[in-house]
Formats: structure tokens, C-alpha cells, sequence
């Protein structure tokens, strides 16, 4: 089997397609591709639409984390990424489905926000991407690609202090879901997979890591281990995560 991974350095959904790959066992090659330049080359590949992750099996297109979740387990049924169960699988589907729909975003919102007030972390996310050219060049180049980031995914002041006040809910949510078995469970699932890549890429700024690493979705983070690069020093207003502390605090 012939597998390819179209992704984007610090893709918190690329990175679950990665863990889930691991988990299966299926050897794979990766091509990381700039942000917004990722979107031209996903459609010159032929695949549907712009987004990554995107994989080619043996030529097949597959496109989307939750699609690629169901493909792989159709391709790979050992060891399963849903399970047997159809409540508890159904129950992993929802979880699956709060995590691409829900939780994705608002993390991709934020890290793009930051990137505008300051570029220099963006390094320290690109560690360990082949991009074809220097690390340093694309750093330095980085500024319209960022402002353009910032505008694909409505990354306003009024979204990104909203998505910090709705942030202390979605972690509720994903301890609820700890604590009901359906993440953090005995086996690993796709509902994991899909949720540590989101929470691992929050835990990359300064702002946020405390408020995530001392409670249960903090744990699911360490044992998934999703392994998403990236430091960004403190970089969100006080009064914004005041919502967010005042939850954890409670
Ligand atoms: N919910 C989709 C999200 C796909 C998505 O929005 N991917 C982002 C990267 S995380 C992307 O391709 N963005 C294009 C860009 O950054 O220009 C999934 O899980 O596959």
C-alpha cells in the first residue's frame, strides 16, 4: 500500500491523521506544504477541496481527518479506530465530530491571531518540516502568508476573545468526555486521535498550557502525545482569558 500525506507544519488535524497512521501500523510518506499555498496544491492534486490533511492511497484520494478516520479502519480494520460497540462507537463519532467541528477552530483562530502580533515563534513551530526551502527564508517570508491566514479563518479581535470566553466550555466537555470513558478509554480511538492534536497545538502558547496541562484533558494531551512543535510566549490580553481563568479557577 502506497500512502502519502498532504499536510501543513503544525496542522492540529494533520497531526491526528499522523497519529492515527502510527496507530495502525501503515507506513506513510509526508509532503508538508505552506499554509495558503497548500490550497493550490491540493487542488492541482485533484482532491476535492483546499484543506489538509489530504491523503493518496494507492492513488485514491482521501480528504478531511473524520473521512480519513473511516477510511483507514475500512483499509486497516487492526487495531480499530472506532469501536465494536455500535453505542460506544456512536458515542466515539459524536466526540469525533465536536472535535473537527467544535474545537478545531477556534485553536486554528487564535494560533493565527497570535502569529500576527508577533511572527518569531513561527520557528519554533516549523521544527522537523521539510519545506523544500530553508526554515529561516520562510520565516522571513512569512508575513503575507500570515495576514491572509488571519483572513481565511476570520481571525478578528471580536472572534478570537469570543472563542478564548467559549474555550473554558470545550475543555469542560472534553473532561466530561474522560470521565465518561468515551476519550482516555482503555484503547485509544479516533475521538482521541482527533481532540489531542487540538489541545496539544492550544498547550503551545504560554497563555493557554497551564489552564489545559493540570486537568484531565491535560492527561489525554501527555498520552496521546501528539507531538505538535511550537513555543509561543505570552501573547494574549489579560482581559480576554479572564473568562477562561475565572472557569479554571472554579
Ligand atoms: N475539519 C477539517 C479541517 C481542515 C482544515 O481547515 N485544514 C487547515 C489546516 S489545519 C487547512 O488546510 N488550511 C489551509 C490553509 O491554512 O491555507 C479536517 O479535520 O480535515
Amino acid at each position: 500500500m502506497e500512502v502519502r500525506l498532504y499536510t501543513i507544519p503544525g496542522s492540529h488535524p494533520g497531526a491526528a491523521v499522523q497519529l492515527m497512521l502510527r496507530h495502525k501500523g501503515i507506513p506513510f510518506k509526508r509532503t508538508d506544504l505552506f499554509p495558503v499555498i497548500s490550497r493550490l496544491v491540493v487542488r492541482a492534486l485533484r482532491f476535492p477541496g483546499p484543506t489538509v490533511p489530504a491523503l493518496k492511497v494507492d492513488g485514491r484520494r482521501i480528504q478531511g481527518s473524520c473521512e480519513i478516520s473511516r477510511e483507514l479502519d475500512r483499509l486497516r480494520p487492526e487495531p480499530p479506530l472506532f469501536p465494536a460497540d455500535p453505542e460506544k462507537r456512536a458515542a466515539v463519532e459524536e466526540v469525533e465530530r465536536f472535535g473537527d467541528e467544535e474545537l478545531q477552530h477556534p485553536i486554528r483562530q487564535i494560533i493565527w491571531w497570535a502569529f500576527q502580533q508577533n511572527s518569531s515563534p513561527l520557528r519554533s513551530y516549523s521544527e522537523g518540516a521539510r519545506l523544500g526551502i530553508p526554515i529561516g527564508l520562510a520565516v522571513r517570508t512569512a508575513a503575507p502568508i500570515i495576514a491572509l491566514e488571519k483572513r481565511i479563518n476570520a481571525a478578528t479581535d471580536e472572534n478570537v476573545r469570543a472563542d478564548l470566553a467559549n474555550l473554558g466550555d470545550l475543555l469542560q466537555r472534553v473532561d466530561e468526555e474522560i470521565a465518561a470513558g468515551t476519550l482516555n478509554g482503555e484503547q485509544l480511538n479516533a475521538a482521541d486521535f482527533q481532540i489531542a492534536p487540538s489541545l496539544g497545538l492550544a498547550m503551545t502558547l504560554q497563555d493557554l498550557r497551564p489552564l489545559i496541562e493540570s486537568r484531565p484533558a491535560g492527561r489525554l494531551v501527555e498520552r496521546v502525545n501528539p507531538q505538535i512543535a511550537g513555543d509561543f510566549p505570552p501573547v494574549l490580553p489579560a482581559a480576554w482569558l479572564e473568562p477562561l481563568r475565572a472557569a479554571s479557577a472554579a
